[in-house]
């Protein structure tokens, strides 16, 4: 009922702004040079709608972009996402898939407000989001210490950082926000002291490294769809460093004791089978970083596409 199930649209984000390491960009040519594209059509079937390029949106590039509220390149971020939210609106409102590869997480800004519109316009429904992470990334410009913005998507598009409509970010509106009780946390486990208070002020559910050991995986998935609830169309975040850096390396804040590859196909595939997934995003895998991870680290970005579109 949410979306025609063969039809997926692609889009690649070589966009890295949102934090400080280079290479976050190079990820969506190397999952597609790894085959991500011919397996979707010939293994999966999916009709891949995709433009053929990897956007990395350089004329949008401000000339200089001071920090604003301690954030790091604001402008840059901010225009990268309001033009993303529109390709991935774009898609959703067709009734398509939306997979989109990253970049680093400050894109979800840009996919989820996207994903949210088109849901809202299409079926008159609030999406529900399973955000799948080491890290919360609900960190307001005010409680970050580090100022990157991919450490606080999640709190603008909850509109928990509310911004006046001339700063960056003004652009949502809130038919492009989502609700934080449609919002769940999987993997979490390195999460900052001002994002604890946050969590626990919105009473948003999480499920963190301690309560996939004490319930498993597969009550945590029960757990996690029964608070979202069926006939609700979901939006799944993955962020490659929710896996075990056994599995996944290659990512810019790795935190051992996450995930093994298993575990987040697993999620994957329990989100696929609820069969209201509309749209995931795969973000923070960085080629460039403990190189001889590389490839596998591409290769679990892979794996977990895969296990969200139905391979089983
Ligand atoms: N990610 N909480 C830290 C920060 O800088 O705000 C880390 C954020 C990591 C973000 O992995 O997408
Ligand atoms: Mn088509
Ligand atoms: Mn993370
Ligand atoms: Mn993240």
């Amino acid at each position: 009922f949410l979306s025609n199930k063969t039809e997926l649209g692609l889009v690649a984000v070589g966009f890295s702004g949102g934090q400080c390491k280079p290479g976050v960009d190079a990820a969506p040519m190397a999952l597609i040079e790894s085959g991500l594209v011919e397996q979707l059509k010939d293994d999966l079937k999916y009709d891949v709608h995709y433009d053929g390029q990897v956007h990395a949106y350089g004329d949008l590039m401000p000339k200089t972009d001071p920090d604003y509220r301690g954030m790091k390149n604001p402008k840059a971020v901010c225009a990268v996402t309001k033009q993303l939210s529109n390709q991935v609106y774009e898609h959703a409102k067709k009734g398509r898939f939306v997979l989109t590869l990253g970049g680093d997480h400050s894109i979800a800004i840009g996919t989820i407000s996207g994903t949210a519109k088109a849901m809202h316009e299409r079926l008159d429904r609030d999406m529900a989001v399973i955000w799948v992470d080491a890290h919360a990334d609900i960190n307001t410009p005010e409680t970050s210490d580090s100022g990157n913005i991919h450490g606080m998507p999640v709190a603008f598009l909850t509109g928990l950082a509310n911004d006046k409509p001339d700063a960056p970010f003004g652009w949502l509106n809130d038919d492009q926000r989502i609700s934080p009780k449609k919002l769940v946390y999987i993997g979490l486990r390195d999460v900052d002291r001002g994002e604890k208070k946050i969590l626990r002020d919105n009473g948003i559910k999480a499920f963190s490294m301690h309560d996939i050991d004490r319930y498993g995986i597969g009550k945590v998935m029960d757990m996690a769809l029964g608070w979202i609830g069926s006939d609700t169309p979901i939006h799944l975040s993955f962020d490659i460093d929710a896996l075990d850096p056994m599995w996944a390396p290659s990512t810019g804040t790795a935190v051992r004791g996450g995930l093994t590859l298993r575990e987040g196909d697993f999620i994957a595939e329990c989100v696929h089978e609820t069969g209201s997934l509309v749209a995931l995003d795969l973000v923070e895998v960085n080629p460039s970083l403990e190189e001889q991870g590389a490839a596998e680290t591409v290769r679990a970005g892979v794996s977990i596409v895969r296990s969200s579109l139905g391979d089983t």
